[in-house]
């Protein structure tokens, strides 16, 4: 596509979603730098996401982690998210940082412990009902250190019945996001570790079961965006959790580390349907801003999704398919590089001013006063979830 009407509606069409931990402090396990204002509750949260939507007019969904989100009336939360012109959005669950799952949530060898675990992902379910929210993101840190320590074909059977309990408890219009992660925290075997771990466990389902994938969640060379193209042919990407790595699940901002790997990811999305909404693809992020602004850093991430985006809508399709055709490999390739180089800057500067949105959300954002007025409102902001 590179009629640049159907450019600027794909642009004006796409959402990006933020989530609550990015608002929170953050670190690693070494030291958690604190932030001055940042958010003492998930209503505080609401209202630095509503602020990333309000400049960027791109991010109105804002996806929760339970319990880090953990408020007496979720209802009433969503109705609070609409105040402020957001939504809730994907519902993160957390079988990760209880004493009961040392050895593994739903595939701990303890009944007991599969069952406490499953449990809380019909809470989080309940809690879709309530906000109504449309995603059930699962993540699970399952797995073990040292051979031997568990039987590895035992565990898929037992996260396969706590998969099917969830699955079956879905709403109609519900579905169930499954993220994979090669290693960490365990380091030997990890019960959902690639695509084809998830896609398999996915297909036995149904259709309301897809698989998200976390772009630093992969060994160091894996080609994502074949497996974006894979997915999505099989009607089975639901979303993704975007980041950037240098190392391993850095969870830096996404398109610092690698730009060009973003718009290759975003070329097979657009090629293959996943930027009409109706696909379903979630465009979320999932990053930690340790030593950043926070709020800056979200709004820098979704101009770094639109950026890689809008050069994927400028790669002109029709001569690219002809260079395939005919063989042309060079052809083809400057096809592609053609769109990378372009600046995209103005397009996307063009689009936000004719949606009445400041086309520089970073300056709009510093000029606003939102930082200073948090920062003398709020005191002891809490930590994101993780670290000491
Ligand atoms: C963990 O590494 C995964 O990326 C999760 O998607 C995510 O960070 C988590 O659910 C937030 O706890
Ligand atoms: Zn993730
Ligand atoms: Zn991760």
């Amino acid at each position: 596509m590179s009629d640049p009407t159907a450019v600027k509606a794909a642009l004006r069409a796409q959402q990006i979603e933020t989530p609550s931990w990015a608002y929170g402090n953050s670190g690693t396990r070494f030291k958690v730098f604190a932030q001055p204002g940042v958010p003492r509750d998930p209503f505080e949260k609401l209202q630095d996401a509503s602020q990333v939507h309000a400049f960027t007019g791109a991010a109105p969904s804002v996806a929760l982690h339970i319990p880090w989100d953990k408020v007496d009336d979720y209802a009433a939360l969503a109705a609070y998210a609409a105040e402020r012109g957001v939504r809730i959005g994907a519902i993160n669950s957390n079988v990760f940082q209880d004493d009961d799952y040392k050895l593994g949530s739903v595939t701990n060898p303890d009944p007991k412990v599969r069952r406490k675990a499953t449990d809380h992902l019909l809470e989080c379910v309940d809690i879709m009902d309530a906000t109504g929210s449309k995603d059930l993101k699962l993540w699970f840190s399952d797995g073990t250190n040292y051979p031997g320590q568990d039987d590895i074909a035992a565990r898929q059977d037992r996260l396969a019945e706590a998969l099917r309990e969830v699955y079956d408890r879905l709403g109609d219009d519900q579905r169930m996001l499954l993220e994979y992660k090669l290693f960490e925290p365990a380091f030997y075997t990890t019960d959902v570790p690639d695509w084809g771990t998830a896609y398999a466990h996915c297909l036995e389902l149904g259709p309301k079961a897809q698989v998200v994938v976390d772009t630093g969640h992969h060994a160091p060379g894996t080609n994502i965006e074949f497996i974006v193209a894979f997915l999505l042919r099989a009607g089975k990407l639901g979303g993704f959790d975007f980041n950037s790595r240098f190392y391993a699940d850095d969870d830096l901002m996404v398109g610092s580390a690698d730009p060009f790997q973003l718009f290759r990811i975003m070329f097979e999305v657009h090629k293959n349907g996943g930027l009409k909404p109706e696909t379903g693809v979630a465009f979320m992020l999932d990053q930690c801003h340790n030593i950043e602004a926070k709020i800056p850093g979200q709004i820098r991430s979704v101009m770094n999704v639109q950026e890689a985006t809008a050069k994927a809508l400028l790669v002109d399709q029709e001569a690219l398919a002809a260079a395939q055709r005919s063989g042309d490999v060079l052809a083809a390739n400057a096809v592609l590089m053609d769109a990378y180089n372009t600046d995209v800057r103005p397009l996307l500067a063009e689009v936000r001013a004719e949606a009445g949105i400041d086309p520089d959300p970073m300056a709009a954002y510093a000029r606003s006063g939102w930082a200073e007025k948090i920062a003398a409102e709020r005191v002891g902001g809490q930590q994101a979830g993780w670290g000491a």
